[in-house]
């Protein structure tokens, strides 16, 4: 079966009330990405640009978006949506100085053609996965919402990308929270080269939005009048009605995905039938029929796009590459943050790990009114772990959020709310399901700043660690996971003081965060806890014991695993609670290595790949001279983690610890 659209056979232009301002308008904005693609193609050919996604034969989806919103309503694109850009009058030398990686760009040469966002122009550009997108929408969206704004967010996706998970996610979680986000899918038959009918078993999107309890509209998406119409009549309606709605604009690519890559799996019949459907020439033909548009305007209007264009080309064209500037590179993966301690004021209470991070957790909460906790069952149930017990009595349903069952789509909710100047906080219900959101951690929140600027006010709680025979799927240590991408921060209290302190610390600032919890803390060790706010150091490690003989460097349970065996073997150690991962604290292991000459590194996780292969390696490197012995590690066994306690107690460090850390001293 071949892609056909019955309903785009014939453009069925109507002019409706709109004066001719607005139709000569749409045809200007209509006319600017066509010429531009024009022009991009003969760049191509003369190999002055390297690569173009080009969007011609579906311009009139973007334009008829683009001018149906307010200028101050979000919109994020997709890689065909160049009149989205343009559509928001983006200085066009600034446009093609991105599309060159040039400095004076979006990304400062740091990201390629629109993944890139504007707040200032209310874009929120994608990365290159595609589906991501939407529960950023969904973030905006909620926070439009809370804050009572009475606005709509518009969010793409193409008919390819809605095969992924993050599609079903984000239109579900829109659908149940009422969140006044248009979903328009570009349904132009294909995804890169494989058709509609490979790709769903379906025929069209109207299909499938009432099963997300969604309304859904189909447009000919090569009709900018029709896009323009039901979008504005469908913003108009939710900005005082809030929910979402699922557009679908029948249309066609003409060209190859990329440049490069070519029609050739296209039959050429098609081709020739979309060509007759092309968007810019109908509506021009259309115009003209009507009396709007006469050959003198038409000119005048082509040329102003046309000299504007080159005049900006040449402009963009004429900067010269990029200086890499080193200190800038790195201070920019994230986003300026000088934290100041707060020191606690007054007295403490003997509390459980489990209840000072509770505490944190309630004294930001009253600290930052916009902050939202999201996650699954933490509303009246409390979470699993009965760490938000009572919030939502406190604090209200819209700041203390149950969500669906679905990790990526929340997570990139938080991201949406930060856009939006909220605070997130997530909680996975076990730090292993962490996995189906990954994407938006590593490639979303973790990159955001150093790409376009823009921060992501995170903080992912994760319940992490073994010793509760759980088995493989609710024990897992992944800190390592996280550890090898910039732009995250993570913190791993091993007591209740700490647990605090960094929870507090970790929402104040605006970077993204794994704060990591160990379960079997929760309820087995307590410590005196301050009953005021405040916040510990991030990047700052601290002495949980100190002595002579050997350094001990590890975090979590590691700590507790430490002094019981430096306790058993009556040695004098250092132990070394790293406190914070990512930055680590380079000063305070130097510090004890070239104190005690020996040092062993100590951590839950499997061994291979973990964060003692890391340090140890910086050691060797920069503290040989003080080494008196080899750097040592140890970890879990390189296997999952089993369910039998006593293949558990097999797998983790502990025993083993012990024997190397004798085998150190002895050395
Ligand atoms: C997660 C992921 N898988 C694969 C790709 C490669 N890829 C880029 S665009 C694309 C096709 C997308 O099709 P569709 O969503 O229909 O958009 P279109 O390009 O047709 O506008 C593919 C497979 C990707 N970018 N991300």
């Amino acid at each position: 079966m071949e892609f056909t659209a019955p309903n785009a056979q014939i453009l069925t232009f109507d002019r409706k009330n709109h004066s001719d301002e607005i139709l000569l308008k749409l045809y200007e904005s209509l006319i600017i990405p066509r010429r531009i693609e024009e022009k991009m193609l003969i760049l191509l050919r003369q190999g002055r640009i390297s690569k173009w996604f080009s969007g011609w034969g579906q311009e009139a989806i973007s334009i008829g978006a683009v001018n149906a919103l307010a200028a101050d309503e979000f919109i994020l694109p997709m890689h065909r949506n160049l009149g989205i850009f343009t559509g928001r009058d983006m200085p066009l030398e600034r446009l093609f100085a991105q599309f060159q990686g040039k400095k004076s760009g979006f990304t400062k040469g740091r990201d390629r053609s629109f993944h890139f966002g504007s707040i200032e122009h209310h874009i929120v550009g994608m990365i290159s996965h595609l589906g991501p997108q939407l529960a950023i929408a969904d973030g905006i969206g909620l926070a439009h919402r809370l804050s009572g704004e009475k606005k709509v967010t518009l969010v793409f996706s193409g008919d390819g990308a809605s095969s992924e998970g993050d599609f079903h996610e984000g239109l579900n979680v829109a659908a149940v929270w009422k969140l006044p986000v248009i979903f328009v899918v570009e349904h132009n038959g294909y995804g890169l080269s494989t058709p509609s009918e490979e790709q769903f078993a379906f025929k069209y999107f109207t299909e499938k939005g009432p099963g997300y309890g969604m309304e859904a509209v189909r447009v000919q998406g090569n009709n900018v009048l029709d896009v323009y119409d039901t979008i504005l009549r469908l913003a108009e309606d939710i900005r005082e009605n809030p929910r979402p709605v699922l557009v679908e604009a029948i249309t066609f690519r003409m060209r190859g995905h990329e440049e490069a890559s070519g029609t050739k799996y296209v039959p050429k019949h098609l081709m020739e039938e979309w060509a007759q459907l092309d968007p810019v020439d109908n509506y021009e033909s259309f115009l003209e029929s009507i009396g709007v548009l006469n050959a003198t305007t038409k000119e005048k209007l082509n040329k102003k796009v046309k000299t504007a264009i080159n005049e900006a080309l040449e402009i963009a064209f004429a900067e010269e590459a990029i200086t890499p500037n080193l200190e800038e590179e790195l201070t920019d993966v994230y986003a300026p943050f000088s934290q100041k301690v707060i020191s606690p004021q007054g007295p403490s209470t003997e509390k459980r790990f489990i209840d000072a991070i509770s505490d944190g957790l309630r004294e930001s909460m009253e600290k930052y009114p916009n902050l939202i906790l999201m996650g699954q069952d933490i509303g009246e149930y409390g979470g699993v772990f009965k760490i938000t017990d009572g919030f939502k009595a406190k604090f209200g349903g819209d700041r203390v959020r149950n969500t669906p069952l679905c990790e990526s789509a929340i997570i990139g909710a938080g991201l949406g709310l930060s856009i939006k100047g909220y605070k997130a906080m997530v909680e996975m219900q076990f730090a292993d399901f962490v996995s189906v959101g990954f994407n938006q951690i590593v490639n979303n929140l973790a990159k955001i700043h150093y790409r376009w600027g823009q921060n992501a006010d995170v903080v992912i709680r994760m319940p992490t660690g073994a010793g509760t025979a759980a088995g493989p799927f609710h024990s897992q240590s992944n800190e390592a996971w996280f550890f090898h991408t910039p732009g995250l921060k993570i913190v791993y209290p091993s007591n209740p003081y700490d647990a605090k302190g960094l929870l507090n610390a970790a929402l104040e600032d605006p970077n993204p965060y794994l704060y990591f919890e160990h379960k079997l803390l929760y309820r087995s060790i307590s410590g005196p806890v301050p009953d005021s706010y405040y916040t510990t150091e991030v990047g700052k490690a601290a002495l949980a014991k100190t002595g002579t003989q050997v350094s001990i460097i590890t975090y979590g349970m590691g700590v507790h695993w430490a002094v019981k065996a430096v306790d058993e073997l009556g040695i004098s150690a250092d132990i070394l609670d790293l406190r914070t991962l990512l930055p680590w604290d380079q000063e305070a292991v130097a510090t004890t290595v070239k104190k005690t000459g020996k040092v062993i590194f100590l951590h839950e996780d499997t061994l291979t790949g973990g964060i003692g292969a890391e340090i140890c390696a910086w050691i060797s490197e920069h503290c040989f001279r003080w080494l008196d012995a080899p750097v040592m590690r140890e970890g879990s066994l390189d296997t999952p983690i089993p369910f039998a306690p006593n293949l558990e107690k097999q797998f983790l460090p502990e025993a083993r610890f012990k024997v190397k850390l004798k085998e150190l001293i002895e050395f």
